[in-house]
């Protein structure tokens, strides 16, 4: 018989059999390796081990170290979710089970819905599968057949319908299971040995919502008990920290339906904080040389007709807004606005750089499904600014920009973060404005600005505005899911755009560039990172209360009233809680909204002119006089302590 031949990532070469399988291989190699393969890939493809090799090909074994494994091993882990739903409850109908970032999930259709006690039966039922040592199998169906056995499937019948060609997969799953599928998967349940079911909500066929909907759980697998376990215990700290929870217990924002999703009303404590956060960056702001100004959120139409927010950006805008004789829109961003201020006046190179800043509030129209508390939002309010500036100065404003951006972070007590150098994707140019050179120009000059200032950084295409590249910086959550706040854009299109100039040395009119760039980003991006950097105990500077006085019977609260107005003429916000309760009561209650100074006064501290100070992390600290404390709080509050 003739054989074929397998290549090894190595480059070695081995002639076999046809017919045999990546398992097999694997086995020859060592049994080590064997024991943690998880899928193959021959060709580049992903391919199941015990899937005969018919022809030559390159063959590599991704083993239970690989990431691109581990999402076989997950939607091999949904298999066996949808298994263990049909032996309890066979009348359900089964959707899809593909695995996402964090996990997998299963999308069901059944009359009656799952319930967390259901979930649980599933699991141990999937347990008791995953014990039975099941092999998945490949099996080659013919489409008419197909459609003939699962008449009554229509889920599946939708799927088989749609799929080219004449014969399409399914894996089984042991004798009773059977379903529609790509692959691959795992060999045999005996590779699955740590996963968890989550969840359950619903989802629409297809994600459509004029379709049918499902019932979908989610659940999550790893390669390892341990794993899975750091998981488990990082989604609890996850919901302990969870900004949009915080934000309710602590009275921070609110979203209310009768104004809409995305549009967050910040509560008084909340917008304390934001107008700390304002007022601080304002002040370094002004103290490195920028101007403020304030412009308008809506403009006409042709403004962003010119700028090419219209042609580029457009899916992220509202819809106009038709009046008699022009048409408005809501900005989706500031940049055109100060433009106009630079344009406002003529400008000579003794002028450059000109930094134009604001507090700019702008709506951009996220799709539903991606919003979230005040992380991602329909309006926005951006520590904005626009640099008109020189070529030859691009690389000491880039430099100035991230001297702002790390004497901030160190402010706010962020420590952890990267720098992404955000390009376009060559793949899709027509979301980008169209000028080779430009791109090319602009990713030069970032990456020798970061060089010159030996920053590492990673790379991402897709992720650039239309107009330029971006460099931006990415903070991550508990979970490991990063965002970007931070943003500095090198700019060589608006300028052109609006034909701007200024008067340079030789007289003659030269074309300006622009750096955008946010500091500490939206208002709330940042304070829904906050919220969840301290878990809602934010640093004494930035706290909404600072110190709250906590008389323990009535007979105090005429001096407790006395020491809340010393603080707050000392400049600390504080608040009395006169109410006729028992003061570990109060304690608790000033604990549970992390207030960081609670001053207890009783009649001792009253004749003494003393408080009982309490520290929201430390505990007691023992009785003090008044003006002892407030020269200890405010040298906190001044040194913008990050903790106390
Ligand atoms: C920096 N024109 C530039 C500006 O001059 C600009 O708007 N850049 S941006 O599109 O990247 O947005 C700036 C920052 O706003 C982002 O880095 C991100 O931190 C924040 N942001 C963007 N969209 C949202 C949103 N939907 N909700 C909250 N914050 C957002
Ligand atoms: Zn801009």
């Amino acid at each position: 018989m003739s054989q074929i031949e397998v290549t090894l990532p190595d480059g070695s070469k081995q002639a076999v059999t046809p017919g045999i399988r990546p398992i097999d291989i694997a086995q020859s190699i060592s049994p080590r390796l064997a024991d943690a393969a998880i899928v193959a890939k021959v060709d580049g493809e992903l391919y199941d081990l015990t899937r005969p090799l018919e022809k030559s090909a390159s063959l590599e074994i991704l083993t239970n170290k690989d990431p691109e494994a581990l999402r076989v091993y997950r939607h091999s882990t949904a298999h066996l979710l949808a298994a263990a739903v049909l032996e309890l409850y066979p009348e359900t109908q089964l959707g899809i089970g593909p695995p996402i970032e964090s996990g997998f999930y299963y999308d069901f259709d059944r009359a009656t819905a799952f319930t967390p006690e259901d979930l649980e039966k599933i699991e141990k039922r999937m347990w008791e599968i995953q014990q039975r040592n099941l092999p998945y199998e490949r099996i080659y169906t013919r489409k008419d057949e197909g459609l003939k056995k699962y008449r009554d499937a229509w889920m599946k019948c939708e799927l088989i319908d749609e799929r080219a060609g004449d014969v399409f997969t399914e894996y089984t799953l042991g004798p009773h299971f059977i379903d529609f599928c790509l692959g691959p998967h795992v060999p045999n349940t005996s590779k699955i040995k740590a996963f968890k079911l989550l969840s359950i909500a619903g989802a629409y066929w297809r994600g459509d919502e004029h379709n049918k909907q499902l019932q979908r759980i989610y659940g999550t697998a790893f390669f390892t008990r341990k794993d899975l376990e750091d998981y488990l215990n990082r989604l609890e700290e996850a919901k302990r920290r969870d900004h949009r929870r915080l934000g309710r217990e602590l009275e921070l924002f609110t979203v209310n339906e009768s104004v809409g999703a995305g549009l967050p009303l910040w509560l008084p404590k909340g917008a304390t904080i934001r107008r700390l956060l304002e007022d601080y960056i304002l002040e370094r702001e002004r103290a490195t040389g920028y101007q403020h100004v304030y412009t308008p959120d809506l403009a006409k139409v042709e403004l962003y007709q010119r700028s090419g927010h219209w042609a580029h950006y457009h899916q992220d805008m509202f819809p106009t807004m038709d009046l008699e004789t022009e048409k408005m829109v809501l900005r989706p961003m500031n940049c055109p606005h100060h433009i106009l201020v630079f344009e406002s006046k003529k400008r000579s190179y003794r002028d450059l750089p000109i930094r134009i800043a604001e507090l700019g509030t702008m709506y951009r129209y996220e799709r539903s499904g991606v919003l979230s508390g005040l992380s991602r939002v329909r309006s926005m309010t951006l520590n904005d600014a626009h640099i008109f500036c020189t070529p030859e100065q691009i690389k000491e404003e880039f430099s100035g920009v991230m001297r702002l951006v790390e004497q901030a972070y160190r402010d706010l007590g962020i420590t952890q973060y990267r720098y992404r150098l955000s390009l376009r994707d060559p793949a899709n140019k027509d979301k980008y404005v169209n000028n080779d050179e430009m791109w090319a120009l602009g990713e030069r000059v970032l990456r020798e600005a970061m060089d010159s200032l030996g920053l590492p950084y990673i790379e991402a295409r897709g992720e650039a505005a239309f107009y330029g590249p971006k460099l931006d910086i990415q903070l991550a959550d508990v979970m490991g899911h990063e965002e970007t706040y931070s943003t500095i854009q090198v700019d060589f299109h608006l300028p052109n755009q609006f034909g701007l100039g200024y008067v340079a040395a030789d007289g003659k009119e030269h074309r300006p560039v622009i750096i955008h760039r946010a500091i500490v980003s939206t208002m709330e991006r940042m304070v829904s990172y906050l919220i969840e950097l301290y878990a809602g105990a934010f640093p004494v500077w930035l706290a909404p209360v600072q110190a709250t006085v906590l008389p323990i019977t009535d007979r105090q609260t005429e001096y407790a009233r006395v020491v809340r107005k010393q603080l707050e003429d000392a400049g600390v916000r504080s608040t009395v809680d006169d109410r006729n309760e028992k003061v570990n009561l109060k304690i608790r209650e000033a604990q549970l909204q992390k207030v960081p100074y609670m001053l207890v006064v009783g009649d001792r501290e009253q004749q003494s002119g003393e408080v009982s100070v309490r520290n929201r992390k430390h505990g007691d600290q023992g009785a003090k006089p008044l003006a002892e404390f407030v020269s200890e709080i405010r040298k906190v509050i001044d040194s913008k302590a990050v903790s106390e």
